[in-house]
């Protein structure tokens, strides 16, 4: 891997794509998911790099929303583990919820490291996929769930993935919270809750905004108001709008 001087103007996103490069290397993250990082990258340019007010609106619902929920759960593939570990193990204890693992393109050996991965990081309670237990309205490897995470989950977290399944989660009748930089994907126009961002920016501020909720003791009434009031569709506008306006300077 190589040694990036920090002087250099795109210190940062190349910090974050050695990351990614790491997680193959590691046989965390899969050979394609550098393709997904290079595409998420691309819209990360057009957003200008930064957490925009149409995100923050999403990070707020989706706080709400997961702190209202009964049964969350963090899913992970192998590019958030690669990605942001730590936050999500501090996510996952702050909601006290777990961590399940499941990947699209299937392999044992991967699932294992992933989880091992995010003990190393401080994560307690992993779960992997069930092989005898799917959702239904999906036929990809994601199918498989865990009996005490996704499948008896109300709210599910999908970090940055391919959209065939946050609309099979929304017909298995579980509310979907999504971090995806393309706003047009299938993913982010099915999800209950968008948050059109880079990962790497987006889980430090979701961990912010709980740990606000909750010492402000913010009530079930207060929490409700906020997810009533979220509009995704306009958000997702939003953000298409944004694009056309950034790249159009
Ligand atoms: O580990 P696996 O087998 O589950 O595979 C994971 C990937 C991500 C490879 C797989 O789900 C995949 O192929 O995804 P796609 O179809 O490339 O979609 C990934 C989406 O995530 C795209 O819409 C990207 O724009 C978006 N994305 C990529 N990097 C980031 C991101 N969104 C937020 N933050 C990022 N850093």
């Amino acid at each position: 891997m190589s040694q990036i001087p920090k002087s250099h103007p795109r210190y940062e996103s190349l910090r974050i794509r050695n990351l990614v490069v790491r997680g193959v290397k590691n046989g965390i993250t899969s050979l394609d998911g550098l393709i997904a990082h290079g595409r998420g990258e691309a819209f990360d340019y057009l957003i200008g790099e930064k957490t925009n007010d149409f995100a923050v609106n999403s990070i707020n619902a989706s706080a709400a929303l997961m702190l209202l929920a009964r049964n969350p759960v963090i899913s992970v593939n192998g590019n958030a583990a690669a990605l942001v570990p730590e936050e999500l193990a501090e996510l996952s204890a702050i909601l006290n919820c777990s961590l399940e693992v499941n990947i699209f393109h299937s392999s044992k050996e991967r699932e294992i490291k992933i989880k091992n991965y995010l003990i190393k990081n401080g994560a307690k309670n992993v779960l992997l996929p069930d092989k005898s237990r799917t959702i239904k309205f999906l036929d990809s490897n994601r199918k498989y769930v865990n009996p005490n995470g996704i499948l008896k989950a109300d709210v599910v977290f999908v970090p940055l993935e391919d959209g065939d399944r946050t609309e099979a989660l929304i017909k298995n009748k579980k509310q979907v919270v999504a971090i995806d930089l393309n706003p047009l994907s299938r993913t982010s126009q099915k999800a209950t809750i968008t948050i059109v961002d880079n990962i790497i920016r987006t889980l430090p501020l979701l961990i912010k905004t709980i740990n606000l909720y909750k010492n402000k003791k913010f009530n079930e009434n207060k929490l409700l108001g906020m997810i009533n009031n979220y509009n995704n569709k306009k958000i997702l506008s939003r953000a298409i709008d944004f694009i056309g306006y950034f790249a159009s300077r």
